[in-house]
């Protein structure tokens, strides 16, 4: 900190930071200010992207004193500070949230109308940071959301992507993916603060020197790059508080590669350093199937070693003496991605600030915490030892001397048992030496938590049981939850207003006060209100479709929703197979046309590039979805809708109009699952198997307003032991041999049988997921469904239910939470 000490005698310089006033006058004043100031046009002469930026401009300025307080205020106490480290935080657009909590959606709505301005053509040309792939990255951004609105002192540290997730679109039905260039208009929510860069070493070598009589380690690197943070508002709801989210951004150092440069090639060694801005260009968008490569290992190293240097010196005050490192700080690795911090933080107190090694360990292992996010294999991360040892050969050592320590305990404890050393050491062997980050962060970790019961409970007695049996009392659950500000309160207005009105407005922060709903489901007149919600819900999103070129909604329909990434254990394949068998039924005349429930099938998914499975049923799905919605013989009672670029803003319209929630993952895969919470709160019945959240929502509403259906997780073990045969199922199954049929057939391909051949094929051979051990089961309940669907009355009932009794699923909840079981941290006061 090199600001010389300024010594201000203007009495404007010397009065606290104050808020534009918080009337329309004072926002119209603000606004205007912004658009003339900023943008550097007249009212006359904008445009309604430089309206949007000024409007965005004006809502910050209201937040900026409250900003200035909490984080001085957070330098000065001494209370612990949550580090939230995740590769990914799916945002979703900022507006209409910032405004909220700041109380100013009237105010600001008013003032602009009176600027000619309809608030409403605003909100619509902000394009939503889409800075994580799904799940995981929408956790941390409800996370850190639900911290700002307890009060909880906390920095959410990631990385700014130039581009964020692809955009998605289609050509004859396929994806192809398009560069999400969310920067080119602006962003106005967060600033730059380059003086404050960290820089970010890779590669080279280490040696061992002789520091006055001590012998110590040090790494000489090869090359760096600057970490420029960004730092956005993460504003309370209602609060007044406002905690930081610290994004980096790879800058080229300007220290040019002098070898090169002497040589006279002055473009190419400026070439050379750009190069490493790389690092920050573009989030990967493979979720859970991280694919091992280098960018990805720099990217990560990139962010947590900028965010650890970055706490230490500039949250901490200054002469901080490290050893109380754990009292004022735990930094919670969000998923393997940021795992990486571990060696980092050894590094920093052994090499830098010279502590003892044994010392540095205890503090290491008391300031981080670990949340797995998976189940499935091939999403544990592993990096090569080669790979690794390249790019951070100091951080290679010290994973070895963690390591050895660590199973020299094991043995201290189990005794020389050859395999089971084998199965725990951090450095796996086959089918090439790697390094296990899961295993890493479990020795390093205080605390291990799954994200939902089941899943936490899996963790234990699968993936991680050797771990679990040496140290029960480190493995823990927190069960996800999402942000009822944004997924209730701006999502579904109507609903709000109805709730509040019927349980006064404290349920905002307060969740569990929706169990107040449950007396009014007996109630015929709230039924009617709340089911006319539900209808214009429904005619909101048929606009939003609209707009984007997709068919609208029919009024009487169904609206059947499944909203997740594309993957194969998610199986979107098996609602096609329901989709398929319906239409074959009612072709064929096997199921009576006029009995069948009206019903919309929706769709939202993006598929990893690289996904060649998940792209077919893409494919697939449209090509159903073009002929069934096609022919007369349907008589418009199925419809399927796929609408392209499945995000955010897009789930915030979809979310409140849905009856139906699809959570069809084979037992055991799903990790926990959100927008199974999301449809749950704003009244969408589940049908869903025994699963992740799945098992938790259940339990909560009553199986009486959940249809069940397949196989356990014991069970879907059972059949796997047994040897499945995926063929037998469909030989025994006339309704599932028809449909695959159908598929088999080219009757949604032109009669072109080459097409779904594949996926034909991998359902009857393969199967990994499962999908025709549970056809049956899931037809019998999608039958549940139609039948408690026409019965309007009961099915508005479960649906209150639904709502009254999501309140657990709060991520206030999961935060207080995560602070009584693993970070033990309090509010500011
Ligand atoms: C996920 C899980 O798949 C998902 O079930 C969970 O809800 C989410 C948040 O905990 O984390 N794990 C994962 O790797 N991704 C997820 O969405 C990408």
């Amino acid at each position: 900190d090199n600001t010389p000490e300024l010594r201000p005698t203007h009495p404007l310089a010397l009065a606290p930071v104050v808020a534009p006033a918080a009337s329309v006058d004072g926002f119209a004043k603000q606004f205007l200010q912004n658009l003339n100031f900023d943008q550097g046009v007249t009212l006359s002469t904008s445009d309604v992207n430089d309206q949007y930026l000024a409007l965005a401009y004006t809502v910050r300025d209201y937040l900026m004193a409250r900003w200035f307080d909490d984080r001085a205020q957070q330098k000065a106490q001494q209370n612990k500070t949550v580090c939230y480290l995740s590769a990914e935080y799916l945002l979703g657009r900022q507006l209409d949230n910032n405004l909220l909590a700041a109380r100013l959606t009237d105010i600001a709505t008013e003032a602009l109308a009176q600027c000619g301005i309809d608030i409403d053509d605003l909100r619509q040309v902000e394009i939503e940071p889409g800075l994580g792939n799904g799940g995981l990255g929408r956790l941390a951004a409800c996370f850190v959301d639900s911290l700002a609105t307890m009060s909880i002192p906390a920095i959410g540290y990631g990385i700014r992507y130039e581009y964020g997730i692809f955009r998605q679109a289609f050509a004859d039905g396929q994806q192809i993916e398009q560069p999400d260039a969310w920067l080119r208009m602006g962003s106005p929510w967060d600033f730059a603060h380059p003086e404050a860069a960290q820089t970010i070493s890779f590669a080279g070598t280490t040696e061992t020197y002789d520091d006055e009589g001590v012998e110590r380690t040090r790494w000489v690197p090869e090359w760096n790059v600057l970490a420029v943070p960004y730092n956005m508002m993460v504003p309370g709801y209602h609060n007044g508080r406002v905690n930081t989210l610290r994004l980096w951004r790879a800058v080229a150092t300007n220290a040019f590669d002098l070898h090169t440069f002497n040589s006279g090639d002055y473009v190419e060694s400026v070439r050379a350093q750009t190069f490493a801005e790389n690092i920050s260009k573009v989030l990967y968008p493979e979720d859970s199937t991280p694919q091992g490569k280098e960018l990805r290992l720099q990217q990560q190293y990139f962010f947590v070693a900028a965010s650890i240097a970055d706490f230490i010196e500039n949250v901490l005050p200054e002469d901080f003496d490290l050893e109380n490192l754990p009292e004022r700080v735990i930094f919670q690795l969000n998923d393997t991605h940021p795992v990486i911090g571990v060696p980092e933080l050894m590094r920093v107190l052994v090499d830098e600030k010279k502590l003892e090694w044994d010392a540095a360990w205890a503090i290491t292992q008391k300031c981080f915490a670990y949340t797995c996010h998976t189940l499935l294999p091939e999403a544990l991360e592993v990096w090569s030892v080669d790979l690794l040892g390249r790019l951070l050969p100091r951080h290679l050592e010290i994973i070895y001397r963690i390591n050895d320590e660590f199973l020299l305990e094991v043995r201290e404890r189990f005794g020389d048992d050859e395999m089971l050393i084998r199965n725990m050491s951090i450095i796996g062997e086959h089918p090439s030496r790697s390094v296990r980050m899961a295993y890493l962060a479990t020795v390093a970790g205080s605390k291990v938590n799954g994200v939902a019961e089941l899943h936490s409970q899996l963790l234990r007695d699968n993936v991680l049981k050797d771990f679990a049996t040496m140290w029960p009392d480190k493995f823990t659950n927190v069960t996800n939850g999402v942000t009822p500000r944004r997924f209730l309160r701006l999502a579904n207005p109507d609903l709000s207003a109805l709730i509040t009105e019927a349980l006064g407005a404290g349920w905002t922060v307060d969740l569990e006060r929706l169990r107040g709903l449950e007396a009014l489901a007996d109630d015929a007149d709230f039924r009617e209100r709340f089911a006319a919600v539900k209808a214009s819900n429904k005619r909101r999103l048929s606009r939003v479709l609209e707009a984007r070129g997709e068919t609208p909604l029919s009024d009487d329909h169904l609206i059947d929703v499944m909203i997740k990434r594309l993957h194969e254990y998610k199986r979107q394949t098996l609602k096609v197979l329901h989709i398929v068998s319906t239409y074959e039924g009612i072709v064929t005349g096997r199921l009576d046309v006029d009995a069948v429930q009206p019903r919309t099938f929706l769709f939202g998914a993006k598929a990893a590039p690289g996904y060649g499975m998940a792209k077919r049923i893409i494919h697939l799905i449209n090509a159903v979805g073009e002929v069934v919605s096609a022919d007369e013989r349907v008589q418009g009672k199925l419809k399927v809708l796929y609408p392209a670029n499945y995000n955010v803003t897009l789930a915030e319209s979809i979310i409140p109009a849905a009856d139906l929630s699809e959570q069809i993952s084979l037992a055991g895969k799903e990790a926990s699952g959100t927008g199974n919470m999301k449809l749950a709160l704003n009244g969408a019945l589940t049908i869903g198997t025994d699963d992740g959240a799945n098992v938790e929502i259940r339990k909560l509403v009553g199986d009486d307003n959940f249809f069940l259906f397949g196989m356990s997780e014991p069970e879907v073990e059972a059949l796997w032991a047994d040897g499945y045969r995926p063929a037998e199922f469909y030989q025994r199954d006339e309704r599932l041999r028809s449909a695959i049929d159908l598929i088999a057939s080219g009757a949604f391909s032109d009669g072109d049988r080459t097409v779904f051949e594949p996926l034909v094929s991998n359902l009857l051979y393969e199967d990994r997921f499962m999908a025709l051990a549970d056809f049956s089961s899931y037809l019998d309940a999608q039958e549940r469904v139609d039948a408690a669907y026409a019965d309007q009355d009961g099915w508005v009932r479960s649906a209150i239910l639904n709502v009254a009794r999501s309140g657990y699923f709060s991520s206030d909840r999961a935060m207080r939470d995560y602070l009584d079981r693993i970070w033990h941290a309090t509010p500011v006061s």
